[in-house]
């Protein structure tokens, strides 16, 4: 594994670099992950070479930018296993995808006493919106409530469940804790009462592959540089029923059929929900680091990832007064903490000082860290190619804040 990690990390420029003269070890791969060269190529490739703008051009770059724009709209139902290719709408990112649920769907189909079930540990992108919306409509925001270790209360759950609930917005991999919720069931008991599902996937794409069929999800939502992918682009993925019969997000160009002062009539899926000029290179690079990730063995990385994981619970209790902040059973490659008698920022900063990049604060996730009585959490969040001597950096890093702050 340990040579299969190395080669991969070859591929990734931004991990090759000293900082603060110490070797870079980025363990905040929740906030966004490194690009590989392949993606990085991608783009300035189609500046380089085929930069034009897409479905207007009368003229070969014009029709190279469509091909590839659409081909890597394909790539991602592909990742995804949509039906098709029409119900992968392109959005900025997971943000975005969510406010266009909640800005069409939901004003469509969410009215006043309606409920909406999210869960007590979301991002602040998957529970304002739905605030925004209930003071719109008179609907009602519920929170499915989470335990000590950060597991869902799925007792609590089916007993929330009511035909008034339209909605239920989970987020498949929580952000701040690392927990894996359980979104099959989720949907299927949301589907009994009649009730349709958003996930959140942003923290979920980069350790397996999605199937949006088979978990029967209605919206899917990811953003391209939590995956390797550039920023400023995402994915919302819909049920072509659902999306066919959603109003527009926003009005201008590509969205239209026909303009005219008397009626407008709108464009077929998805570009109704596309207004304006697309990131056309985001599209093309989303799709390169999805190929990229297609080249890999995924399931065996993801165990690499569940071993870092593991280690890091090891190396925290050796060291003590860690305080291991989410501790479901089912687990992403997510470690978030407290030094106990030690601010969270000033553990950061002194890890940063030591190479070391992580993430602490609230996680916009202040609901949960209100919960847990906390300011927030350093988190070390971990993809495939962290190695178990960062791992091993991390806690050597501690050891020295401690020796330093308390
Ligand atoms: N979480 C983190 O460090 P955007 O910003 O639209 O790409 O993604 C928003 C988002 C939505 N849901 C979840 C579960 C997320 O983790 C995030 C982004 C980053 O945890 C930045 S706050």
């Amino acid at each position: 594994m340990t040579d299969l990690i190395n080669q991969i990390r070859n591929d990734f420029p931004a991990l090759h670099q000293e900082v603060n003269g110490k070797p870079l070890v980025y363990l905040d791969n929740g906030a966004t992950t490194h690009k590989p060269n392949a993606v990085i190529d991608a783009i300035s490739d189609y500046y380089r070479t085929d930069n034009s703008n897409v479905h207007r051009g009368a003229h070969t770059l014009s029709d190279r930018a469509t091909q590839r724009f659409e081909d890597a709209r394909k790539t991602v139902q592909a990742f995804l296993n949509a039906a098709k290719a029409e119900e992968i709408v392109w959005t900025r990112g997971t943000t975005e995808s969510i406010n266009i649920v909640a800005n069409t769907w939901a004003r469509q189909n969410v009215k006043a006493g309606d409920q909406i079930l999210v869960t007590a540990m979301e991002h602040h992108s998957n529970i304002v919106p739905w605030q925004m919306l209930c003071e719109q409509t008179g609907a009602e925001l519920i929170p499915i409530p989470v335990s000590a270790a950060g597991e869902l209360d799925m007792a609590a759950f089916a007993e929330l469940l009511n035909e008034r609930v339209k909605l239920v917005s989970v987020v498949h991999v929580s952000n701040a804790l690392g927990t894996i919720n359980p979104v099959a069931e989720i949907i299927e008991k949301a589907h009994a009462v009649g009730a349709k599902v958003l996930l959140d996937g942003a923290q979920a794409v980069a350790h397996w592959d999605i199937d949006v069929q088979a978990l029967d999800a209605d919206f899917y939502a990811f953003s391209g540089h939590k995956l390797f992918g550039p920023t400023g682009i995402g994915v919302l993925y819909g049920k072509e029923a659902l999306l066919n019969a959603m109003p527009p997000y926003q009005g201008g160009g590509e969205m239209i059929e026909h303009v005219s002062f008397g009626k407008t009539t709108y464009n077929s899926l998805p570009y109704k929900f596309e207004a304006g000029t697309p990131n056309i290179a985001g599209a093309i690079g989303l799709a390169a680091a999805i190929e990229y990730l297609n080249g890999l063995d995924r399931v065996a990385l993801a165990a690499h990832e569940d071993t870092l994981l593991a280690r890091s619970v090891e190396l925290a209790e050796q060291l003590g007064g860690i305080q291991a902040v989410g501790t479901a059973a089912n687990k992403a490659s997510v470690f978030s903490f407290l030094l106990e008698g030690a601010h969270p920022a000033d553990v950061g900063t002194l890890l940063d000082q030591q190479g070391i990049a992580v993430r602490t604060g609230h996680h916009c996730a202040m609901p949960i860290m209100d919960q847990f009585c906390i300011p927030g959490t350093v988190r070390a969040s971990y993809t495939f190619y962290n190695t178990l001597e960062d791992v091993e950096t991390l806690f050597r890093g501690l050891e020295k804040a401690k020796m330093f702050l308390l």
